[in-house]
């Protein structure tokens, strides 16, 4: 997969190269590339926003800049993300869609946005798709991007050494819905009094499943109803 990540931000993206995303863009897995809006710029102070028409506050990030830039990244197969607060909610099962697709191009938006004209002049040319990571509002869309681009290059196959990680994954798709993780456990078998469930130490794989199973539901249940179906 290749990603070109725009943003006024170059060095926001830096931590990408690290851990388990760094190591895919080592193993060839998944290709990165930042770009610099103000490269594509015109004017001497290398403008990037105005105010915004119909007046309010804030200022909003001008079209031609990002039409300079996302022409000469976008062909045919592209998608073409924009992370916003007002976008419709990422979430794994998008991840994993995207996790499929050749390339992915994230504009990073910074003060109020950017006009609006941009979406709707590369719809006509690419999938287009406004993302949001949650119910709350960031400074811009570099960390939304970092997060979302985790979230997929994880499931490319072969960024993960264990694939049953991903497979037992919070919100993985299982026979039982989309569950959170229960709590898991490692060695010493004893710590400051603490124990460790019995049944996992039996070695019985089917009876570990089960509890697994139902300790996933009952977190889910408590904690995230509204994964349950309430
Ligand atoms: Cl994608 N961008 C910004 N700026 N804030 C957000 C967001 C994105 N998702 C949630 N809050």
């Amino acid at each position: 997969m290749k990603i070109d990540v725009i943003t006024i931000f170059p060095q926001y993206l830096a931590p990408l190269r690290l851990s388990l995303v760094g190591k895919a863009i080592e193993n060839q897995k998944l290709s990165l590339d930042v770009h610099d809006l103000r490269d594509h710029t015109t004017d001497l102070h290398r403008t990037v926003d105005d105010t915004p028409y119909g007046g309010g506050p804030g200022m909003v990030m001008m079209p031609e800049p990002w039409g300079a830039t996302l022409d000469e990244l976008l062909n045919n197969d592209s998608i073409l993300i924009i992370p916003t607060p007002s976008g419709v909610k990422f979430d794994q099962e998008m991840a994993e869609q995207l996790a499929s697709k050749p390339h992915l191009v994230f504009a990073c938006g910074r003060y109020e946005g950017i006009d609006a004209r941009v979406a709707q002049y590369y719809e006509k040319k690419v999938t287009v798709l406004e993302v949001s990571i949650g119910d709350y509002v960031l400074a811009g869309g570099e960390v939304a991007a970092i997060v979302m681009i985790e979230a997929i290059a994880r499931l490319i196959p072969g960024v993960l050494g264990n694939w049953d990680s991903a497979v037992n994954d919070s919100f993985a798709e299982t026979e039982h819905g989309r569950l959170l993780e229960g709590p898991v456990y490692t060695k010493p078998a004893v710590w400051r009094g603490l124990g460790v469930p019995e049944v996992l130490l039996s070695g019985n794989h089917a009876e570990i499943a089960k509890w697994q199973i139902a300790q996933a539901k009952q977190r889910t249940a408590i904690r995230r109803p509204d994964l349950t179906g309430e």
